[in-house]
């Protein structure tokens, strides 16, 4: 370890935390061959080279899924890509399906960033699409398929097509001791009836009226005959492409400061992640730094959402970093943690009781700017209707895939305010492309601050989020697989 390393390590306050953010390791970004000029869209060699195609992912013994990937492997490949310069990337479709290449959290032209909803052309199977884009904003992204998958479970999300994205400041001054990353995720869907119950957000206050509305369109749904609704299972929980046990482990010496950069690539569960005796120090949701890191036990996500947090590893020991909940950690959702000179079997603690606040990452009186129009937005579920599956609608209107027509509309430039109100019992992860947007209130609580581009919203809450529109077609849905296929998606235009 360098002597810049220990220096900026020893001031130990948020704001050098939060430097971590801006100075992170070496970029290990392909160059050009040769030092030749950078590739021009359309002729030459691309940067980068991603292919779309079937792979064995050995999670274990015993343990070997099938499914889509890019490259091959699981997690994709990491590209380090650097904020302002653009890139070339030829993607191959190697499979029979059409596919879309998302690049998720990116300001990217909509034929780019990957939605057929946005006008971004398929991949066609067995062709290359090459691409081109001016990387932006720095910070942790990734990017996955966007395909709807509805009935068939080896389609979207329920794929392996997921990889990572880090964007590096044009500015890079530094490092710190260990950056790692985490992807989260589920194989082997299969339909269910049991809803996995979450309770874990804070503020816990909720609106009466929603859950009224909630009750009243089940109670309907029971009398016209509709099925219970399905629910989504998996047979196999990975951490980075393997069962808690069954891959390396982290690797750490005790004084260290280990920068983790958590992705849940989940199709529909919320994951949480803990470290026993250990404290996440949250710098960053979804790539965004927070105006104010905090200490937490749990880390808890969404899918789509991502932490970026600092541990102090101060507490030598073997331990399981896995998910709060017993049986997914037992089935895998976990990754050992190993002190130098410590052996022995891992060590699971329970975490203390916890609940996930995102006001605890913004300053408080922080007061969010007056938005120019204010738009609401209800969410409503009719369960069974969606081919088995709950029905979803915004303000009324399910989103058709058929049509793919702009449900709203926006004037560039201008700061709105989506008041969105969840009349379901469900926590969504809701998403907006090509934008990120700020947390102004939580269950009728005003904050401010905290930017992300996607965000859980509990069950008959209410949230409002602040966004300036990017011109042309942007994709706002829930990221969950099963709700944005049944219509809990709309379409913004911005002129
Ligand atoms: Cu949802």
């Amino acid at each position: 370890m360098d002597l810049t390393r220990r220096k900026l390590f020893g001031i130990g306050s948020g704001a050098a935390f939060a430097a971590l953010l801006r100075t992170p390791a070496q970029s290990a970004e392909r160059m050009p061959m040769g030092g030749a000029a950078r590739p021009q869209p359309g002729s030459g060699r691309a940067d980068h080279t991603i292919r779309i195609r079937t792979g064995l992912i050995e999670l274990g013994p015993d343990s070997t899924v099938s499914t889509t990937t890019y490259d091959g492997i699981f997690p994709g490949p990491l590209l380090r890509l650097t904020e302002g310069k653009r890139v070339t990337v030829d993607v191959f479709n190697d499979t029979d399906t059409p596919e879309q290449l998302h690049w998720h959290g990116q300001f990217l032209p909509p034929d780019v960033d990957g939605a057929a909803e946005e006008g971004t052309p398929f991949i066609l199977p067995h062709r290359m699409r090459r691409i081109s884009f001016v990387p932006s904003p720095a910070g942790f992204r990734f990017f996955h398929t966007h395909i709807a998958a509805r009935t068939n479970l080896a389609l979207g999300l329920y794929s392996g097509q997921i990889g990572l994205v880090y964007i590096e400041p044009k500015l890079n001054a530094g490092a710190y001791d260990q950056e790692i990353f985490l992807t989260l995720k589920e194989f082997g869907p299969y339909l269910s009836h049991t809803e996995m119950p979450h309770d874990f957000l804070a503020p816990t206050n909720i609106i009466p009226a929603l859950k009224d509305e909630s009750v009243a369109a089940t109670n309907a749904a029971l009398k016209r005959g509709l099925p219970e609704s399905y629910e989504l299972a998996y047979s196999f929980f990975s951490v980075n492409g393997r069962m808690l046990g069954e891959g390396d482990p982290i690797r750490v010496r005790s004084g260290q400061r280990v920068l983790f950069h958590v992705l849940n690539a989940s199709a529909t569960e919320v994951r949480s992640l803990a470290l026993p005796h250990h404290l996440f120090r949250v710098l960053a949701l979804d790539g965004n730094p927070v105006p104010r890191p905090a200490d937490v036990p749990v880390l808890w996500l969404g899918p789509g959402e991502r932490i970026s947090a600092v541990v102090e590893m101060r507490q030598p020991g073997v331990w399981v970093m896995g998910d709060s909940n017993d049986e997914d950690r037992m089935r895998g959702m976990g990754i050992v943690v190993e002190y130098a000179g410590r052996s022995g079997r891992p060590e699971w603690v329970k975490p203390p009781a916890f609940r996930w606040d995102y006001r605890m990452f913004a300053n408080p009186g922080a007061v969010a700017p007056r938005p120019d129009e204010i738009l609401d937005l209800k969410f409503t579920a009719t369960p069974g209707a969606g081919a088995g599956f709950d029905q979803f609608a915004i303000n009324g209107v399910p989103f058709s895939m058929e049509n793919m027509q702009a449900g709203f509309h926006f004037r560039s430039g201008r700061r709105y305010r989506l008041r969105m109100r969840n009349a379901t019992d469900d926590v969504h992860p809701i998403h907006l492309h090509r934008h990120r947007f700020e947390l102004t209130s939580i269950a009728g609580i005003a904050t401010a601050g905290v930017m992300k581009d996607v965000v859980q919203i509990g069950g008959f809450q209410e949230m409002t989020i602040d966004f300036t529109p990017n011109p042309g077609l942007s994709l706002f849905h829930c990221h969950m697989q099963h709700h944005m296929d049944f219509g809990f998606m709309a379409l913004f235009s911005a002129t």
